[in-house]
This record gives C-alpha cells, structure tokens and sequence, in this order.
C-alpha cells in the first residue's frame, strides 16, 4: 500500500491530537534530560537517541489497546512512555538504581512489565523479538485475548536471519502481531542503500505473502492511522502486518558516536523536517494548539520530570549484598505469570481439544521406536508393526489393508503436546 497522505483534521478526536503532541514532546525531553544526566557521568550504561524518531514510537504504541503487548528497542522510549511506564522508571533504570524495574541491574532499556502493562523487554540480539513476539501474538489466540503483539526493527535490524524466520513463522501462523520497521537510513556507520539491495524495505512482505505498508515516519497522525488500521486487521485474524517507517537518526548509533560519515546535505534535509516543529505547525494551523494550551502542555512535562528526574539521583545504588538476588530462578519468588485464560480451559486441554494424528511420522510420537535405524515401528515391546513401512522417508498415504495386532496404546495428554511441536 502506499504511503498514508497527509492526515485532515477530521480523522482523530482532539485528544487524540493532543495526546500524540504530548507524547513527543514527552518523549524528547525525557531523552534531553537523559543526555545531561549521561554528561554529568550519572548514566551507567549506553543512552541511545531516537532524536528525529519520535513520531514513529509514539503514534504506534499509540495504536495499541490497554490490554496489547508490545516490545520496544533501544529508540522506542516514547513507545514505553505511550503504554504508560513513568519517567522515573526510565531515569533510574539508566542509572542502575536501585529502585529501577530491575532493581539496578541493567543500565540501559532491558526491563518490561509483564504483569500490568504487557511489555516484553527488549532483547539485544536484533530480530529476536519477532519470533519473541510472535508467540505472544499466538499465546494470546490459544488464551482467547484478542490481543494484538507489536515490536519494532531497525533498517540494519531487518537483515538479520531471525528477522525472515520469524515474519515466516508469523505469516504461516496467521499471529496478529505488527511489525513497524524504522528505517533510519543508518545502521551504526552505514548506510541502507549498502546493505540492502532494494529501495522499500516494506517490500520485504510480499516474501511472506503478508500486507505491508510505507508511511512518513515523521508524521505522527500518519503512523497512528496506519499502525491503527494494521492493528485492526491484525486483531480481525488477517495475519501479521509489516510497517516500514521512513525516517532518520539524528544524532550517532549512541552518545560515543559523533556519526561524523554522515552527510551534512542529508542531516540538512531530515533538520528541516523535525517531526515536532512539523507537527505543531500543523496543530496550530488547524487550531488544535495555542500557545497557551502549548504552555499548559510544556509545564505538565517540566513538572513530571523535575519530580522523577529528582527521585532517580536521590534513589540509591543497589545495595552489594543483593547483588546476586534476583538472578537465578529459585522457583520461590520468580516465574510467578499465570496464563489469564479468557475461554474455557477445558476448550484448549484434552480430551477436548486433542484429535487423533491422521498420519504418524515414523519414530516421532506415539509409541515406542526400535532403536535400530529405519526398523518399522514396533507399537509394544514384542509385536511387529502390520502397518505399511515407510517408504522414501514419507508416511504412508494409506492405513494397512489390516489393522495391527495389538492397539497401540493412546499416548498421554502430554506425550501428544509434545508430539505436535
Ligand atoms: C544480531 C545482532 N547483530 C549486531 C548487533 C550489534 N548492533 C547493535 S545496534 C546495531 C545497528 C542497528 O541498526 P538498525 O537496525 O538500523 O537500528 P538503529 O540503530 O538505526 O535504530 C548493531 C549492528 C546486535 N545487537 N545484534
Ligand atoms: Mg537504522
């Protein structure tokens, strides 16, 4: 599909408007008053920018219900900030405080929230969160949620094996999951046009027979419809949706990287469309912002974060003494999620939910195998199997004229699970 046009006024609400406006401008100066934290040596880990970006995190995690799952990455705060994790969770987690979601053990993004806001964190291998994703996009179908699973790649990001396997799983799978790829026309030091040999990175779909679109990522409104209708269909079962956002890194790969091989012509021309400055310029010709509403809405933000900001430096180191608490699974306090199950346990659980196999793939599932190479399958310590053999590796088409002499026994509910993996 085309890139979504400039949007008109009519299509969202004015909240709707404004939230995404608040959003950005959220987005940007809690990353701001990151950059000053990190010069002051106050940051204990990497601090990446999604100057530029802000358009593409918020107004897709803006598209997604309470109850949807998401993942981000590492440019995606203003998507932690839309599914409504504070401020000070980001301050004290790049701080390593003790008070941070991980109680100071990580000094960058690697936290979620399971529980509440449904969020997966991220994971630095790029591309695994597809696969990741994808299976909570799944879990949620077996569980009867509705629910719908986003996560975002970057143009490097999206050359990575994992990235085709897990579209591939998600096409085969129908799983309602949105991929949004932020093409920032750099990976680290290069460029897109040298490492990918096509022009639209949303062309990427057609491979997986799902739907794509292109959107201006630096325009809120339009990521919103778009990531919105993808959402939509996604929730309606018509499979996994790619997004390709076209935007640009303004600042380096992170705070270490000047980004000195960038172009000035090419940072010139992504300056001059600065999706904020677009954005308000929109909002006021429309009369949606004032500067009085602008003022309301930059004394909210000046607010929260002199209070989180405050909170985060005056929090404390973790304490050495835990520093290995936390770390592996006693079985006590960990792995306490239970599946919230929206239909009938009984409709997903055997007998229910179980048919016997039409066809048995030898050596695999029911029953035991002989241990000798390419033996017939013996069903029973003593009996021979009557059945057809298999022939070239396949499964017989047909059952054996005869049935065997002795039944095999029925598996058990759990060997059968096992077996349809
Ligand atoms: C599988 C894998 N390979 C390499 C890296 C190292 N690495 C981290 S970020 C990055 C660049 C990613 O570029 P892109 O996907 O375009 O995302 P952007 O940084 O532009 O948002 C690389 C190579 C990694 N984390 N995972
Ligand atoms: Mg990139």
């Amino acid at each position: 599909m085309p890139a979504t046009e400039a949007s008109p006024k009519t299509k969202l609400s004015r909240q709707q408007y404004l939230d995404l406006y608040y959003y950005m401008r959220l987005n940007r100066e809690v990353e701001d008053t990151m950059t000053l934290l990190f010069r002051q040596n106050k940051i204990v880990g990497g601090l990446y920018s999604s100057l530029g970006q802000e358009a593409v995190s918020t107004g897709s995690a803006y598209a997604l219900e309470k109850k949807d799952w998401m993942a981000p990455m590492i440019r995606n705060i203003g998507a932690l900030l839309v599914k409504g994790v504070p401020p000070r969770d980001i301050f004290t987690q790049h701080m390593a405080k003790y008070t941070s979601p991980t109680k100071g053990k990580d000094g960058t993004s690697h936290f979620g929230d399971l529980e509440n806001l449904h969020i997966v964190s991220p994971i630095s291998m790029l591309g695994d969160l597809i696969p990741v994703l994808t299976g909570v996009a799944m879990a949620g179908r077996y569980l009867g949620q509705k629910i719908v699973a986003m996560t975002w790649i970057g143009d490097g990001g999206s050359s990575t094996g994992v990235f085709h396997e897990g579209l591939n799983l998600a096409a085969s799978q129908k799983a309602a999951f949105v991929l949004i790829l932020e093409n920032n026309q750099w990976a680290y030091s290069t460029p897109v046009r040298r490492q990918v040999p096509i022009e639209n990175l949303a062309d990427r779909a057609k491979a997986y027979g799902i739907s794509s679109y292109i959107v201006d990522g630096n325009d809120p409104v339009a990521v919103y419809l778009t990531a919105k209708e993808a959402v939509d269909r996604a929730r309606a079962g018509e499979g996994p949706i790619l997004i390709e956002a076209k935007t640009f890194r303004r600042r380096g790969h992170a705070q270490h990287d000047p980004a000195e091989y960038v172009p000035a012509e090419q940072r010139e021309y992504w300056e001059k469309r600065d999706p904020i400055t677009l954005y308000e310029r929109f909002l006021t010709a429309e009369k949606i912002l004032d500067a009085r509403g602008k003022k309301e809405i930059e004394d909210k933000i000046t607010a929260l974060l002199e209070k989180d900001r405050e909170f985060a430096l005056n929090s404390p180191m973790p304490p050495a003494e835990f520093a290995a608490a936390g770390v592996y699974c006693t079985g006590d306090d960990c792995h306490k999620i239970r599946p919230k199950w929206e239909r009938p346990i009984s409709e997903v659980t055997p007998p229910k939910s179980s048919v016997d196999p039409v066809w048995i793939v030898e050596g695999f599932g029911r029953g035991k195998t002989s241990s000798r190479e390419n033996a017939p399958i013996h069903f029973g310590d003593t009996q021979p199997a009557t059945e057809e053999p298999a022939r070239n590796g396949k499964s017989p088409s047909k059952p054996a004229a005869k049935p065997p002499a002795r039944k095999p026994a029925p598996a058990k509910p759990a060997d059968r699970g096992k077996a349809r993996r």
